[in-house]
């Protein structure tokens, strides 16, 4: 047992000399993760009316493709993402010109990133923005990311306001909640991302098992060998048994 250990031992310290390269691709735009599906808004008198054209109990994957993005694109960089869910109109909304829908994050998972379509700009009190968030009327996917495995949620108000943002009295206002988990859209223990569990892999999941800031979404999830969401000790087996195949 000792033998087999200090061979381990002996390969992973050759690899941390000889260091690694992960494979990044390059992608014009992000990818949304699969079908759009949308939280639909309506207004037909002084109430908020919300509804989805998707079951509810949809849970939507974050990936991290391994991909670096052009222009403001590049925040999601190195982060899983998933931009399925949608902001849409759905039929009749009566709203004064003076007013607008706005949205406000009541509530979310800690380590869950918001970026708005188009801008990339951070909303929902990610980097510190504004927890409340002018919706246009027109259809919008913003951009969810996260670092580490997990489930995540978010449950959203919305709401009429003035231009400030500020709740319009006499409208009533309505929440939905949205969820995604990270996890299962990584392949475990291969941490460059090449779909193999290869030597190549070995260094970069020790760095990342002692220290993971700095690695990207895809590192952290993979050197979760087992996929319980917690990285420590009992991946190194699992690691080990997924290397040697
Ligand atoms: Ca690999
Ligand atoms: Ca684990």
């Amino acid at each position: 047992m000792m033998t087999i250990r200090s061979t381990h031992y002996a390969i992973v310290a050759t690899l941390a000399i000889t260091g690694w390269s992960p494979m990044l691709l390059h992608a014009a735009n992000p990818s949304l993760g699969g079908q759009m599906k949308h939280l639909l808004i309506t207004l037909p008198s002084d109430a908020i009316q919300l509804g989805r054209d998707h079951d509810g109990a949809e849970i939507m994957a974050f990936a991290d493709y391994c991909e670096t993005y052009d222009g403001n694109a590049s925040v999601l960089d190195g982060t899983a993402y998933n931009g399925q869910y949608g902001w849409l109109a759905n039929g009749f909304i009566s709203l004064p010109p003076q007013y607008d829908i706005w949205i406000e994050v009541l509530d979310q998972s800690d380590g869950l990133m918001t970026f708005e379509q188009g801008t990339y700009q951070p909303i929902f009190g990610t980097n510190g923005s504004d927890t409340h968030w002018r919706w246009s009327g027109v259809m919008t996917h913003n951009w969810y990311a996260v670092m580490e495995p997990g489930y995540y949620y978010a449950t959203y108000r919305v709401y009429v306001a003035d231009s400030d943002g500020n709740p319009v009295e006499g409208y009533v206002a309505n929440d939905i909640t949205v969820e995604w988990e990270f996890g299962s859209s990584c392949i475990a223990a291969d941490m460059d991302c090449d779909t193999a569990v290869t030597l190549d892999d070995v260094s970069t999941f020790v760095d990342v098992l002692l220290d993971a800031s700095g690695a990207t979404a895809n590192q952290r999830c993979a050197a979760d060998a087992d996929e319980n969401a917690i990285r420590d000790s009992r991946d190194i087996a699992v690691f080990i048994s997924l290397l040697l195949g």
